[in-house]
């Protein structure tokens, strides 16, 4: 996907354009246009290059001549020769510079020709150092607003994904369990409840030495920079660009504090409204009787026992429900990744994966699993190497070859077949018919209106050939909006059709996401979990998916995948 980041080449052109000294305000206004339209865009450009070269492009509002020029530039070669010429005129980082408050284009052109300031930190230092003031233009009120603006923009870095905030997580964890310095570390908040974004990270520590844990933790090398550092608690910035909480605690309060700081917080909100009626007082000290004293407080079981509720998983506490349950006794035994069986959804170097067959099949047996489903792509997905029925002929066979090759393992013959613009599939039914199931997707016309996508989707369900609906939303989480469907339409064609629904687990698109899933059993769907793996190391994105499927609250029994291979097979041939 080129979209993202020729917005932001053509946003810093604008950027370099506007502190000319030439009057350049027409072609700085075309490259902002430019830039905004592709933001905007669903499709990927190069794609739509693909399709119609840059007239195609330039069919697009606010793409012009040059614009248009610029992007197959970049397609074709990764790299607009207009901007790494301006660039070498102005070595400045435009694009973090000017989204401080106080900062435009001008002024970063001029903080860099008196104080020669290229970057974030120059900036900063310039601020402290109380040098700002003193240019022209500026003074002290100006110092004072930019200084402000950075701590804000430092604090509004914005959301990170699950896939690279959990392992970052569990690597601090560790290294402070490993220090000697702690009696645990555990990780809570949103990652915890593996929601798909994290705001940021929160780790809970039982130490008696809780000063040499503060300076053991802002010590390691994950950390950027000390935002706040105390005894009890102390928040640094991560050098991938997220804060991190850790926080000190008495053992016989972590298990309040852990209920507390994993959240959310309207669950929280409920649950001491349901302590309040019930003559107790709730914190993240613990659970406290009318005269002060602590009746819970070391575990979190003990809190929602002494609340009359049972336990409940951290996916789950999202306030959706599940406080009624507890108390009812009825939570659903979610599925966990032992239970998974099987990856219905992998890609190998036959179209767009890293890796071979062999390769593929060896990782999987490796992690556990009794069969992977090989799927990979159909002819109009040629960007992504998709084979067409002849091509899928001769694949198909080798797959077969593949029989006993890796011990303990079967291999399904499968393929992620396009779902195209009106609603057909892309391969013969010859082809298809000599696969174990099928998953079908849409990769293009991703922008269709509500409508006509409804009925695309379900004029492909109806074709009788879908096994699995695979990514369904098609979103890239933070940079790619779901296509515009009638879900309740969709689900109940997948009911009649016999559809099942992928969770994808892949980190940027988890998709269906949570609420959907929520939605989709409540058809009485069937699910399947897969990592959608395109080299052997992506399989380790299967947490993820399982992660998504609890917090819909899924059980064993809702996921197909969760079957042996034989009945699986069954399952599809119905
Ligand atoms: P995030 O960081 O935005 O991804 O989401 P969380 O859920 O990790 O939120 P965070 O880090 O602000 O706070 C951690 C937990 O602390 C949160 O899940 C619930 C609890 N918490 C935070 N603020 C409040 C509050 O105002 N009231 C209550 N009852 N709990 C709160
Ligand atoms: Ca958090
Ligand atoms: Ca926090
Ligand atoms: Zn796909």
């Amino acid at each position: 996907m080129y979209n993202q980041k020729i917005a932001e080449l053509f946003e810093e052109i604008a950027d370099m354009l506007a502190i000319d000294p030439k009057d350049r305000k027409f072609e700085v206004l075309a490259y902002r246009k430019a830039a905004q339209t592709i933001e905007g865009l669903q499709e990927d450009l190069a794609d739509i290059y693909k399709r119609g070269g840059t007239a195609a492009l330039q069919e697009l509002p606010g793409i012009g001549k040059s614009t248009s020029e610029h992007i197959k530039e970049y397609i074709e070669t990764g790299k607009i020769p207009k901007y790494e010429e301006l660039k070498k005129k102005y070595p400045i980082d435009f694009n973090t510079l000017t989204k401080i408050q106080g900062v435009g284009a001008k002024r970063v052109f001029k903080l860099y020709q008196v104080l020669k300031i290229k970057n974030i930190e120059d900036l900063k230092k310039a601020v402290e150092k109380h040098k700002i003031r003193n240019i022209e233009g500026f003074g002290e009120k100006s110092e004072e607003e930019i200084g402000k603006g950075i701590t804000q923009f430092e604090g509004s870095k914005g959301r990170m994904l699950l896939g690279m905030a959990l392992p970052e997580a569990e690597s601090i964890a560790k290294k402070l369990n490993d220090s000697g310095l702690v009696d645990r570390a555990v990780i809570g908040g949103s990652t915890r409840r593996m929601k798909e974004t994290v705001g940021d990270l929160d780790i809970l520590v039982t130490s008696k030495k809780a000063e040499k844990v503060m300076d053991f933790f802002t010590g390691l090398n994950e950390v950027e920079r000390v935002i706040v550092k105390g005894p009890t608690k102390t928040t640094v910035l991560l050098k991938i660009g997220l804060t991190c909480d850790v926080r000190v605690l008495d053992d016989k309060s972590f298990g309040a504090a852990l209920q507390y700081f994993t959240g959310n917080k309207d669950h929280n909100v409920r649950l001491r409204e349901i302590a309040i009626k019930k003559g107790y007082k709730l914190n993240e000290y613990g659970l406290f009787d009318r005269r002060e004293k602590s009746v819970a407080g070391r575990t979190e079981e003990e809190v929602y026992k002494k609340l009359g509720m049972d336990l409940m998983p951290p996916e789950m506490r999202e306030n959706r429900g599940e406080i009624d349950l507890a108390i009812k006794h009825a939570l659903p035994k979610l599925i966990e990744i032992g239970d998974v069986k099987g990856d219905l959804h992998v890609h190998t170097n036959h179209s767009d994966g890293a890796d071979s067959l062999m390769d593929m099949a060896t990782a999987a047996k490796k992690r556990g699993l009794e069969y992977i489903g090989i799927s990979d792509h159909s002819k109009s997905e040629y960007i992504a190497g998709g084979m067409d029925d002849k091509e899928f002929a001769k694949h198909l066979d080798e797959i077969e070859k593949l029989e006993g090759k890796v011990s303990g393992l079967k291999v399904l013959k499968s393929a992620e077949i396009d779902i195209l613009k009106d609603g057909s599939l892309d391969l013969s039914n010859k082809t298809m018919d000599r696969m174990d199931y099928r998953l079908a997707s849409i990769h293009t016309s991703l922008t269709m209106g509500k409508e006509e996508m409804t009925k695309r989707v379900i004029k492909a369900f109806e074709t009788g050939y879908v096994s699995i609906w695979a990514h369904p939303t098609d979103r890239l989480i933070g940079e790619r909006s779901p296509i515009s469907v009638d879900l309740d339409k969709v689900f109940q064609s997948a009911k009649d059709n016999n559809v099942v629904i992928e969770i994808d687990a892949s980190p940027e698109r988890l998709d269906l996401n949570d609420e959907n899933i929520f939605k989709a059993r409540q058809y009485g769907l069937k699910f399947s979990i897969d990592t959608d793996s395109h080299a052997t190391s992506n399989y380790q994105f299967l947490r993820y998916g399982v992660g998504m499927a609890r917090r819909g609250w899924l059980t064993k029994a809702d996921v197909v995948n969760a079957m042996g291979c034989d009945k699986l097979v069954k399952y599809f041939k119905r």
